[in-house]
């Protein structure tokens, strides 16, 4: 079946979300942040992921945004850090986050193919919107569909469902590409033809659901279609 479409995952995969507390480390009056912003922003990811699967298995459903501001909060508290200026900025950095530098480029040379680019993540739709128009990549998307639709976090397959309704052909002529790992393996049991994006080089997980490939960074992408 030949890929016709390209779905994207937002967070990690096409926005880089360390970003954030780099760029509030790096402001005046980030000093606070200058020597544990990493620690800070990898607190803070973990956090929020842990905070959508307790919320999508227990069927309490909070938006992004709101699961996103909470695991904010305990990061912040665990970092010994109580400023309200630097929660506020934190998150307002969240609403920009800096792309991937391949992104632009990537789109451009999939669009080229004729393939349909689409993003499926857990944002918000304000979120995504935000964050797609403050990286010049607003354009490029035939569809940017939200999690808010179903009101359950990935990986439920009421998620990845979406991305087959609204582009409205079968998960088998769609690669969804994905940095986080068990994003990836939920999209392969869904029937895509999934793709790992694994930047830092770490293990496969050992989850149901492979990826069909593994790729360094998205500039591969493109690659892959015309295999
Ligand atoms: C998203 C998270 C999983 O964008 O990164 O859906």
């Amino acid at each position: 079946m030949p890929v016709t479409a390209c779905v994207f995952d937002a967070y990690g995969t096409l926005f880089d979300i360390a970003a954030a507390a780099r760029a509030a480390a790096a402001e005046p009056g980030g000093a606070a942040l200058s020597g544990n912003w990493p620690r800070l922003a990898e607190s803070w990811r973990k956090k929020q992921l842990e905070y959508t699967w307790q919320r999508a298995i227990t069927g309490r459903h909070a938006d992004f945004a709101q699961v996103t501001a909470d695991a904010l909060d305990w990061a912040l508290e665990e970092a010994g850090l109580g400023d309200p200026d630097l929660r506020a900025r934190l998150l307002a950095l969240y609403d920009r986050l800096a792309p991937w530098p391949e992104v632009p480029a990537t789109l451009d040379r999939l669009a080229a193919r004729g393939l349909t680019l689409a993003i499926l993540s857990n944002g918000t739709p304000a979120m995504l919107a935000s964050a797609c128009a403050a990286a010049g990549i607003a354009d490029r998307f035939q569809a940017v569909i939200s999690v808010e639709e179903v009101g359950i976090y990935k990986p439920s397959a009421r998620v990845y469902g979406l991305a087959t309704s609204r582009l409205a052909r079968p998960a088998g002529e769609i690669l969804f590409v994905s940095a986080n790992g068990w994003d990836a393996a939920g999209a392969a049991l869904s029937g895509f033809v999934s793709v790992w994006v694994n930047r830092a080089g770490a293990p496969i997980e050992r989850l149901p659901g492979r990826p069909a490939h593994v790729v360094p960074d998205l500039s591969h992408i493109p690659d892959l279609i015309d295999r």
